[in-house]
């Protein structure tokens, strides 16, 4: 009898293994389903590491997020490749350092496809273990292939480099053209009304910040006066697509039902869902339901609307009793910035509050808080609750998550760090480049090397430090957080090594 059984299982086991990357096999759909957990990035824009009640904030309160970062790993020195949104986004999905790449730096909205449809990807080796995938929200990754005709379908983009599903804003919610595309489609279009973009210069007749201030109903600190979409001025020159054009106000419960409707749908087989949400970053356009909720204006509200919309997300995942069967990846793209180039009291309501949570710089800086954020793993009944200061980075999910669907990936800069991701160590990374603007810094343990370079210390338009000098800085990010004592001078030992440190890894 004894030996029945196990000749059943082995044959059971046998089956299972040649099934095994059948995406739609019966077997294979159980066999994966306790093998493998759904997996879903929610990536925010522009959420500083001390933006959540989880982070450190007094002032502001994020129930559901912070559920997740105490029901979860939340990690102290977790980092986006890079202090801008097209770089990490690059780094996330390809699993390769954006500096190596000239061209992954903040790409206006009709710029071509940044990542090679060859190259490898984080949703292309999920699919590979069967996942569906499917990116809803932001890409800013560029699309097409020179010029787009925003007319037809729009290829390649988010599809060609291995999302099966994509519900897109195409680059921000700043730039052109301010619609919804859905698998290379502009959601709502009229074939009457054909909508064309340019970035450098206006279509006749067509309204702009400049030419008509009074139709605005948020005002332009810098850049940002070009073409003018729901009293809204953006950057960029539209024109056409009226019917196609999205309700700001409305973004974030759109994003959630997409997200929420795509879980629903997905339950027979293993999903990865990138979902990348538009808030905190400009223009800042809570629903009415979060105006004036935080008390710090349109910043703190859509932070709020953020994790509103993220418990709703987790709700229904409860509901649909995939909870303990999906890892949930949090972070965000880059540090805080107050005022990104609108007039939204950002500033002047700040009271208190500190997005960097004690780091120093901030959005496209070379300082901590342009890349640590903060960073969240969570896997109910699989992950036990802690805190961990392990150095981890976004770039390291492919290889990681890779490893944990049985996916070997050596050939990118990612590194397989799954355990520290579940929890199963404390030890991270050694070290890491740090990007911003094209330029790198090193952290390295406790260590923080940032090299000389030509330009700004401040970037006054932003009123964010750029971490730029002339001289070497050295800082111990661990007794010094916000990095005001530079020991460069004091400590010539360790800057000897951080600096070789530092070259092999940038010229190897
Ligand atoms: C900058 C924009 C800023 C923001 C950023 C991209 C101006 C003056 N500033 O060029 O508002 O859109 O690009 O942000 O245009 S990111 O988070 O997508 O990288
Ligand atoms: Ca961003």
């Amino acid at each position: 009898n004894k030996l029945h059984i196990l000749l059943a299982l082995a044959v059971l086991i046998c089956l299972s293994f040649s099934c095994k990357n059948e995406k739609n096999g019966n077997l294979a759909a159980v066999v994966s389903k306790i093998e493998k957990p759904n997996i879903v990035v929610i990536y925010l824009d522009d959420l500083g590491y001390g933006d959540l009640s989880s982070y450190g904030a007094t002032e502001l309160s994020t129930p559901n997020i912070d559920a997740l970062a105490n029901g979860g790993i939340k990690f102290t020195n977790g980092y986006a490749t890079s202090a801008t949104c097209t770089p990490s986004r690059y780094a996330l999905l390809t699993g390769m350092y954006p500096w190596k790449n000239k061209n992954a730096r903040i790409l206006p909205g009709d710029a071509p496809l940044l990542i090679d449809t060859k190259q490898q990807t984080l949703p292309k080796l999920l699919s590979k273990a069967g996942y569906e995938t499917a990116i809803i929200g932001k890409w800013h990754l560029g699309l097409g292939s020179g010029f787009v005709n925003w007319n037809e379908t729009i290829s390649p983009g988010p599809n060609e480099v291995g999302f099966d599903d994509a519900y897109i804003l195409a680059a921000t919610q700043d730039r052109v053209p301010t619609v919804y595309i859905e698998n290379g489609k502009v959601v709502n279009l009229d074939k009457k009304d054909p909508i064309q973009v340019n970035y450098k210069k206006n279509f006749e007749g067509e309204p702009t910040a400049k030419s008509n201030p009074e139709m605005l109903s948020m005002k332009w600190h810098h850049g940002h006066n070009n073409s003018i979409v729901n009293g809204i001025p953006r950057i960029g020159y539209m024109q056409g697509g009226d019917a196609a054009k999205w309700s700001d106000i409305d973004m974030a419960d759109h994003f959630l039902t997409k997200a929420q409707n795509y879980v629903k749908s997905h339950k027979n087989n293993p999903f990865f869902l990138y979902y990348a949400m538009q808030q905190p970053h400009v223009p800042r356009t809570p629903h009415p339901r979060f105006v004036g909720k935080s008390g710090m204006g349109p910043r703190g509200d859509v932070i709020l609307e953020a994790d509103w919309c993220i418990g709703e997300f987790i709700k229904t995942l409860k509901e649909e009793n995939m909870l303990e069967n999906t890892l949930i990846v949090f972070s965000s793209d880059n540090g805080p910035v107050l005022n990104d180039g609108y007039f939204d009291d950002a500033v002047e309501k700040l009271g208190d509050h500190d997005p960097k949570g004690g780091l120093r710089g901030g959005k496209y800086s070379l300082f901590e808080a342009g890349t640590r954020v903060p960073f969240i793993t969570y896997w109910k009944g699989h992950i036990k609750p802690s805190i961990s200061n392990a150095i981890v980075c976004q770039m390291d999910l492919l290889a990681s998550l890779g490893d944990l669907v049985g996916e070997t990936e050596t050939t990118t800069d990612s590194q397989n760090i799954l355990k520290t991701f579940l929890g199963e160590t404390e030890k991270g990374r050694d070290h890491l480049i740090l990007e911003a603007n094209s330029k790198t810094a090193l952290r390295s343990g406790n260590w923080v090397l940032i090299p000389p370079y030509d330009g700004w210390p401040l970037n006054k338009k932003v009123n964010i430090e750029t971490g730029i000098s002339k001289a070497y800085k050295l800082f111990n990010v661990v007794e010094d957080k916000g990095q005001k004592n530079n020991l460069a001078e004091t400590n010539p030992e360790k800057l000897k090594q951080m600096i070789a440190i530092y070259e092999s890894e940038k010229f190897k």
